[in-house]
């Protein structure tokens, strides 16, 4: 087999290169190694910025977001029972979008297919070799079957667990990890939202997140141990949790219900460095990860697909190879941007077993000065609408 582009990983940010190239001609083979059904069933994020809403226009997937997403012109943090609103709209002139991490890949997986573009699920012991080299290819194993694809180049999409990085030879590449000391407890629940937009909130409890899909889909999270299960946590005792973590007049109007589903999420900070090596690119989680109190993972997967999808089609239309050149280095200032303000949300928002009552005061002095001073708001507005790109 032969494919320009391989791209490893069949979760967002490979789908969405490789339609984008598609587009414009450029053959690819993605290579995911669950099943279809399993990629759509993990809930996860759940706000786009404007880049990947036109991404997903200029890939000509945009109609049902366009019909179905929420526009959120501001989001609400509460602190010790009271509350504030940044208003993006006011303070940046952009909003938000609420619309599932599930319906941007289903709508990705749909076009793959109609489009009759190859996509093989299931695949194991992937290997990317001779990126370095003049013959770059990728092995695989599908069943009993062994397949080879040579290339021009190779795509690492495969997540933050995926074998791309790993790639790169350790004296090559940089970590930078930074792992808190809590995960995210999720429930997504047919029930209304508690609010129209979003409530970020800080309590002496720990923090507490309420979001949406849609009008009839919730999506709330807490702050919880790392060591608890989702079994830790029956549904009437999650309620009760989020009930006691929100402002007096938020928790009496909350709407309960079974939970459709439940999981734990750790979090983490992490950023490789390069993000290429040889004919090797790596996109979004596969590099980096963010712990998602700044709603920027997903988003940030999508600004490396932009300047990816922009320096191959560099190369193949106009025989052009300084977008190629200089994709990490621009990839990971953006990124980097991202890490700070995902660290500084997670940092004001939550509750550390250590803090002191020193810690404790300047968190509480930093959502003061966010609260009453503009400037803040706008700084905070921008990174959340997302920096451009
Ligand atoms: P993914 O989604 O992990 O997809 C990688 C795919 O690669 C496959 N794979 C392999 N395939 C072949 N061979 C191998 N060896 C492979 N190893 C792995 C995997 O099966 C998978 O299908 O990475 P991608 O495409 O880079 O997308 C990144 C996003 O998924 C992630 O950044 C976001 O979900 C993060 N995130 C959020 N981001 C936002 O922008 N806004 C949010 O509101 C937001 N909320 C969240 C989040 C992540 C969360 N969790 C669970 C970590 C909320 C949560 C709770
Ligand atoms: C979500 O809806 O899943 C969501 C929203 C905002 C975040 C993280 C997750 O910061």
């Amino acid at each position: 087999m032969r494919s320009q582009v391989v791209i490893i990983g069949g979760g967002p940010s490979g789908l969405l290169l490789g339609h984008l190239l598609h587009r414009r001609g450029i053959d690819t083979v993605v290579l995911e190694r669950r099943t279809r059904a399993h990629v759509l069933s993990r809930i996860r994020a759940g706000i786009l910025e404007q880049g990947l809403v036109k991404l997903m226009r200029e890939a000509g997937l945009s109609a049902r977001l366009e019909r179905e997403a929420i526009t959120h012109d501001g989001t609400c943090i509460a602190s010790d029972g009271e509350e504030f609103r940044i208003d993006f709209k006011a303070l940046t002139g952009v909003p938000v979008v609420v619309y599932g991490q599930t319906e941007v890949t289903r709508d990705l997986y749909d076009a793959r297919e109609a489009a009759d573009a190859p996509i093989h699920f299931e695949v194991e012991d992937v290997e990317i070799l001779d990126v370095e080299g003049t013959r770059p290819h990728v092995t695989f194993r599908q069943g009993e079957t062994q397949h080879r694809i040579d290339c021009d180049f190779v795509a690492g999409c495969d997540g933050f667990h995926g074998v791309s990085r790993q790639t790169i030879p350790v004296a090559r590449r940089r970590e930078f990890e930074k792992v808190y000391p809590f995960g995210w407890l999720g429930v997504l629940s047919e029930t209304p939202p508690i609010h129209h937009e979003l409530i970020y909130a800080n309590s002496p409890r720990g923090f507490a997140l309420c979001s949406m899909r849609n009008a009839a889909l919730s999506r709330y999270y807490i702050q919880c141990p790392l060591s608890d299960t989702p079994d830790d946590w029956p549904d009437q005792m999650f309620w009760g949790e989020l009930r006691r973590r929100l402002p007096a007049e938020h928790a009496e109007t909350l709407v309960i219900g079974p939970s459709v589903e439940k999981s734990i999420a750790p979090l983490r900070s992490f950023v490789c460095e390069p993000m290429r090596w040889g004919r090797l690119f790596l996109c979004g989680d596969a590099a980096h990860i963010v712990p998602p109190t700044g709603a920027k993972g997903l988003n940030t997967a999508a600004s490396d697909v932009h300047y990816l999808y922009h320096a191959l089609m560099e190369h193949y239309e106009d025989g052009e190879d300084a977008g190629l050149d200089a994709y990490s280095e621009r990839a990971l200032a953006r990124v980097w941007k991202a890490e700070r303000f995902s660290w500084w949300m997670t940092n004001m928002l939550h509750r550390f077993p250590e803090q002191t009552g020193f810690d404790l005061r300047i968190q509480r002095a930093e959502l003061a000065f966010l609260r009453d001073n503009s400037d803040a708001q706008a700084a905070m507005a921008q990174n959340y609408v997302g920096l451009p790109y």
